[in-house]
């Protein structure tokens, strides 16, 4: 018998996907580029299911049923290039490959055409969740031609977590649409992150509270609205004291926080598309603040404010505004996302769901939430939604936060605790809000030292002002 499905690139995310095919009862051949992963996952996990090991490209692609559906599970970049290559040759007409790595899109969109031209499909494929989510249900957001989805997304969605009976697995788009949601899907999970992060800061910084007891705080939200992932491994981490010291563990561990550049590729396209993601950015720029040990040079040199916490009838009810902040800062950063996501859809002429998205984050990826099911009813009620701020349940929500998340902003500035994902967040809602913007000003600035030219509210077309002469006088450009 020959296997419905193979896995080639068989490290930690590899091995745990191909398990979870032979789970659900498909036959997955398996390959690596050193035999050894092979024979261990046979020898491991042979009893999970059907698999049937091959030790060369010519031996996997033999053993595939037509058409063939090969998953690539290798480091991104030049080794995916590299397994392309040794594969294509070998495979015919309306076979298909899978990228289930971390590709940028503008590479999986290179990809796509090239083995387009080639007569096979190529599918660019976001998967989430880390390994235990490639091997229980990871969201899974397949990309390439919708004909490759009708062999290949029974299949993904099988394997891909569930909600309420739904798979966290849809087809995104054409070409590299699964890998720029992606993307974005991480570029939201480096905000949130960070806004939960400033969340504990606030509790410890202004509050004085202990580690584990906001860990009760993070458990606590964690059963009403901000129920998520996130949140919940949050108070788990806080919770934790290391072992050596029997100091909280947040305090044993260095605060440089690392990146492996998808929040980086986020931002980065961000800024071409011209998509205001301020909350990711801000996200992106602080974890880069956070590990440059250069510019750190702390408070002896860099004087903060005379005081530090609140004290008596002032931290009444401050860690309630924390979680109020936290929300509306929260929705922000998802309303940017997923305007990213629809800019990118006109940009590259993908036709994306969003109410489809926010359904396959619900489960299975980092960002999984119960929110993500108010996102997926917004965009269902209206398709073309400006933002997410508009609609009806968030937009209440955040008119109802809205005092808080100011109070917090201001507590932090004045006691001089950094909070850019609040303030940025609160800076895009009134940004939104404003009736007039400085923009004007700046159009004048430019229009002074560029004549860059300037659009009236009152008039079409394009005006200039004779700056340096004394009548000023404005002529149509
Ligand atoms: P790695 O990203 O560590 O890649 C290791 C695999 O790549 C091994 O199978 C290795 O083969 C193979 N490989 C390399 Br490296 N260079 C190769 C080449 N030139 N030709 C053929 N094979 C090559 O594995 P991973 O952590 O399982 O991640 C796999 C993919 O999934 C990555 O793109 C990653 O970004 C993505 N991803 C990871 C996570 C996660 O939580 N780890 C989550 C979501 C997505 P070898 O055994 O012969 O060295």
């Amino acid at each position: 018998d020959k296997a419905s499905i193979g896995v080639t690139g068989l490290a930690v995310m590899g091995r745990n996907l191909a398990r979870n095919l032979a789970r659900h009862g498909h036959t997955v051949a398996l390959h690596n580029r050193t035999d050894k992963r092979t024979r261990e996952l046979v020898d491991q996990f042979g009893s999970e299911g059907e698999f049937i090991p091959a030790y060369s490209a010519r031996e996997f692609v033999d053993a595939l049923e037509r058409p063939r559906q090969i998953v690539i599970m290798v480091k991104a970049g030049e080794p995916t290039d590299a397994v392309i290559e040794e594969f294509a040759p070998l495979l015919e007409s309306g076979d298909v490959i899978v990228d289930a790595g971390n590709a940028h899109f503008a590479d999986t969109r290179r990809r796509e055409a090239q083995l387009r031209e080639r007569g096979l499909h190529f599918v660019g494929t976001g998967v989430s969740g880390g390994e235990e989510g490639a091997l229980h249900g990871p969201s899974i957001m397949p990309g390439g031609s919708k004909a490759s989805y009708e062999s290949l997304g029974p299949l993904l969605e099988d394997i891909s977590a569930k909600v309420d009976g739904d798979p966290c697995c849809t087809h995104i788009g054409a070409d590299g649409a699964g890998h720029f949601v992606k993307m974005v899907h991480n570029g939201i999970e480096y905000a949130d992150m960070q806004l939960i992060a400033e969340s504990f800061d606030l509790l410890r910084g202004a509050l004085g509270h202990e580690p584990a007891q906001i860990a009760e705080v993070f458990r606590t939200w964690n059963t009403g609205r901000l129920d998520s992932y996130l949140i919940e491994i949050t108070a788990q981490v806080l919770a934790h004291t290391d072992a050596g010291t029997g100091k909280p563990f947040v305090d044993v561990v260095a605060d440089q926080a690392e990146q492996k550049g998808t929040g980086r590729w986020t931002v980065q396209i961000g800024l071409d598309l011209g998509v205001p993601i301020s909350g990711i950015a801000e996200a992106v720029f602080a974890r880069s603040l956070s590990g440059h040990a250069d510019l750190r040079i702390g408070s002896r040199e860099l004087p903060g404010p005379s005081r530090s916490k609140l004290k008596g009838a002032e931290a009444e009810g401050f860690a309630d505004d924390v979680e109020r902040a936290l929300y509306a800062s929260k929705i922000v950063a998802y309303a940017q996302g997923f305007n990213q996501i629809q800019a990118g859809g006109s940009e590259y002429g993908w036709d994306i769901d969003l109410g489809a998205v926010a359904s396959i984050w619900r489960g299975g990826c980092i960002i999984r939430a119960k929110f993500l099911d108010d996102i997926r009813g917004a965009y269902e009620a209206e398709p073309g939604l400006p933002t997410l701020l508009t609609s009806g349940g968030f937009n209440a929500a955040v008119a109802d936060a809205q005092d808080s998340w100011r109070r917090v902003v201001a507590t932090a500035a004045q006691l001089g605790i950094p909070t850019p994902g609040f303030s940025t967040a609160l800076a895009y809602y009134d940004g939104l809000r404003a009736p007039r913007l400085p923009a004007a000003l700046i159009q004048g600035q430019r229009d002074f030292f560029g004549a860059h030219t300037y659009r009236r509210t009152d008039r079409d077309g394009a005006f200039h002002t004779a700056w340096a002469t004394d009548d000023r006088a404005e002529s149509e450009a």
